[in-house]
């Protein structure tokens, strides 16, 4: 219809901050303390991250969206047109735009974790997309999850840009793909976006901008623990590091303090000695064949793979 608002259902599967409670303070209390990357992602964090992509340094983003344009139409042809199309982290819906009218899905299925954010991508898109029907999905996809689709089995395409699947270590990654092969069924897509292994010196710059972005955005989850948890982080006491690490092939990212602190979360003391850090997020770099491999470990079958020009970044269709 006419009215934007008419051709989005959204689903709310509660994704509980109860969940985030227990996660920090279990984080938390490792040796090695750690928070997980989907708690970037408050409005806020949503919007650094958003910066993040603009970002010189930061090349992900840019490529994958050049790729997805110089292919869209290839891409539509293998996949094939009017499926149900599902977004897993659909965050502010950009790349899926190149996208759309190529493949003329029947229905898209944002998911995302930030109810917020979802709600305002869906609107957007909604108006910029007169024809096209929206169910957006706020739930956990780094969970078991459950999504609103007809049970009278329509062909899915899921769509998982960004390299998202780099946070996961390969045994979550490979876990996370046969989930998601349980949804698709077979007949099932998943063109997904996979950052590709390449020279420390642009990772690293990648994730040490110069403009210090992608500090806020690691020292924004403390904010956000803070806020939502009753803590009490002192966001001046900690610092940005990131670093890619060649043997796991994974950039690291760390909160690092800069004195012996305590910190108060949620009636809960924690120590923190100087140097001694919290580790916020992975995101791991694939080589073709790797990528690949895992794939074909989740049962999908590697059916093409786009590349720019400079082997940054990939994007593969893969097969139930
Ligand atoms: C959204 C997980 C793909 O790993 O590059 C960007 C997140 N972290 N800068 C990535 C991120 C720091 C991003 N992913």
């Amino acid at each position: 219809g006419a009215n934007p608002s008419e051709r989005i259902r959204f689903h709310d599967y509660h994704p509980t901050p109860s969940d985030v409670r227990a996660e920090v303070l279990a984080g938390l209390s490792q040796t090695q303390k750690r928070l997980p990357p989907k708690l970037f992602y408050d409005r806020r964090g949503s919007q650094l991250f958003d910066a993040i992509t603009e970002l010189p340094e930061y090349y992900p983003t840019r490529t994958e969206i050049e790729i997805l344009r110089a292919h869209g139409d290839e891409i539509a042809d293998l996949l094939g047109r009017h499926r149900v199309l599902i977004e897993l982290g659909s965050g502010s819906s950009l790349k899926i735009q190149t996208l759309l009218a190529a493949l003329q899905p029947a229905v898209y299925v944002p998911v995302d974790i930030s109810r917020d954010h979802l709600l305002d991508s869906a609107r957007t898109l909604a108006e910029r997309f007169p024809w096209l029907r929206i169910r957006a999905a706020c739930a956990d996809y780094s969970v078991p999850f459950e999504l609103p689709l007809d049970p009278n089995g329509s062909d899915l395409t899921a769509f998982f840009p960004g390299s998202s699947i780099g946070n996961f270590d390969p045994d979550e990654a490979r876990r996370f793909l046969l989930r998601v092969g349980e949804v698709l069924g077979s007949g099932g897509y998943l063109l997904i976006g996979v950052d590709l292994r390449k020279d420390p010196e642009t990772l690293n710059a990648a994730y040490n901008d110069a403009q210090g972005v992608t500090a806020d955005f690691n020292l924004n989850l403390l904010a956000r623990i803070n806020r939502e948890l009753d803590a009490d982080f002192d966001l001046n006491a900690f610092s940005h590091r990131a670093f890619f690490d060649a043997a796991y092939s994974r950039i690291e990212m760390h909160l690092v303090s800069l004195r012996d602190q305590e910190v108060k979360v949620a009636g809960h003391t924690f120590h923190f000695t100087q140097d001694e850090t919290i580790h916020t997020e992975s995101s791991y770099k694939y080589g073709l064949d790797d990528f690949h491999a895992l794939a074909r470990d989740a049962g999908f079958q590697p059916e093409r793979v786009w590349t720019d020009p400079h082997q940054l970044f990939s994007v593969h269709a893969l097969r139930l």
